[in-house]
């Protein structure tokens, strides 16, 4: 693969949380670009994010993706996985599929106009209003036990910045802006029938679409294997890659993929693809582990007191009555 000349000395190390929907829009499009980087895993559970640390030096958001450059002895960070895909772009054009075709090209017109769709839609809402109210799903992977723990979140996440905000006064602004965040997703997220309209007026009409320009791209092509804009893999398909993956783990499968003819096709080819495989499968896969392990818990317990009754039964046995 080619590289330029200009990146050819730099080194990328990719801040990130495999479970974030943010995240995974980076991951995929450094691995569908084939771009050599290093990762490290950032706990988002554990609040590594609202450090003061990396609040000051590496993102002020207090979020993750976070893209480090390493240059000539130089160190910066671009956070936003929006951000991150343009840099990737504009600093490894000769790298994978072009994610942002050229400027005044039909294409890069409808990828810029799914990306104003794609952009303000509220997937943090979406997802954790389904996790805290999965009365709207259907089929939903994310396990129960984590379920727990994403409420205790909430809850936590709000002490905690409340605490750091004390501690760091020079970063107050930056910790209460977080707060206020948080309180009012919270409100949101906790309210069943606000939930319910985010996905019925902001996801459905957005599905709808994809729909209809997949099924008018499908017509007139006639071949499977076609993307959102392009006939190559664009910004937007990394986008629907991670949506449609992450609508599948909290249980929307069934009304917003299996029930559309092209949006299931679609989502049939794309797990045709490695780096989606890698990306978005394979954890969803590890918690589909973690739910079934959760539900044979009181099987495995029973097994393990049965495993010391017989044992304890046989050495008594053996000891007394032989
Ligand atoms: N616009 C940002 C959003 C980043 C974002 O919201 N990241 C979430 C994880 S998916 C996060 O780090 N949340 C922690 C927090 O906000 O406290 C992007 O595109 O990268």
């Amino acid at each position: 693969m080619l590289r330029s000349k200009m990146t050819a000395k730099e080194k990328l190390t990719y801040l990130h949380n495999p479970m974030s929907f943010y995240s995974q829009k980076g991951s995929l499009a450094l691995k569908q670009k084939n771009i050599p980087y290093t990762e490290q895993i950032i706990d988002l559970h554990g609040g590594e994010t609202h450090s003061p640390g990396y609040v000051e030096n590496i993102n002020p958001q207090g979020a993750v993706p976070v893209l480090k450059i390493e240059k000539d002895g130089h160190v910066r960070y671009i956070p936003d996985s929006e951000e991150i895909i343009k840099y990737l772009e504009e600093n490894y054009p000769d790298n994978g599929p072009k994610l942002i075709p050229a400027q005044g090209s039909k294409e890069r017109q409808q990828v810029d106009e799914f990306m104003a769709l794609f952009n303000p839609l509220r997937v943090d809402l979406i997802t954790y209003g389904c996790i805290l109210n999965p009365e709207l799903t259907d089929g939903m992977v994310f396990p129960n036990l984590m379920r727990q723990r994403a409420m205790t979140m909430l809850v936590t996440n709000a002490e905690r910045l409340e605490v750091l905000k004390r501690e760091n006064p020079k970063l107050k602004d930056v910790y209460q802006s977080k707060i206020d965040g948080w309180v009012d997703r919270k409100k949101t997220m906790t309210d069943i029938r606000a939930v319910a309209e985010i996905i019925d007026n902001e996801l459905a009409p957005l599905m709808g679409k994809i729909e209809t320009t997949l099924a008018q791209r499908y017509e007139a092509s006639g071949v499977n294997g076609t993307w959102l804009c392009s006939d190559t893999y664009t910004a937007a398909d990394n986008y629907l890659a991670v949506l449609l993956q992450r609508l599948h783990f909290i249980g929307l499968s069934k009304r917003f993929i299996e029930s559309n003819i092209y949006i299931n096709r679609y989502y049939k080819q794309l797990k045709q693809n490695k780096n989606f495989y890698d990306v978005c499968i394979r954890i969803a896969i590890q918690m589909h582990v973690v739910q079934k392990l959760q539900a044979l818990k009181p099987y495995v317990a029973g097994l393990a007191a049965a495993s010391v009754v017989a044992g304890l039964g046989y050495f008594l046995y053996k000891k007394y009555i032989k």
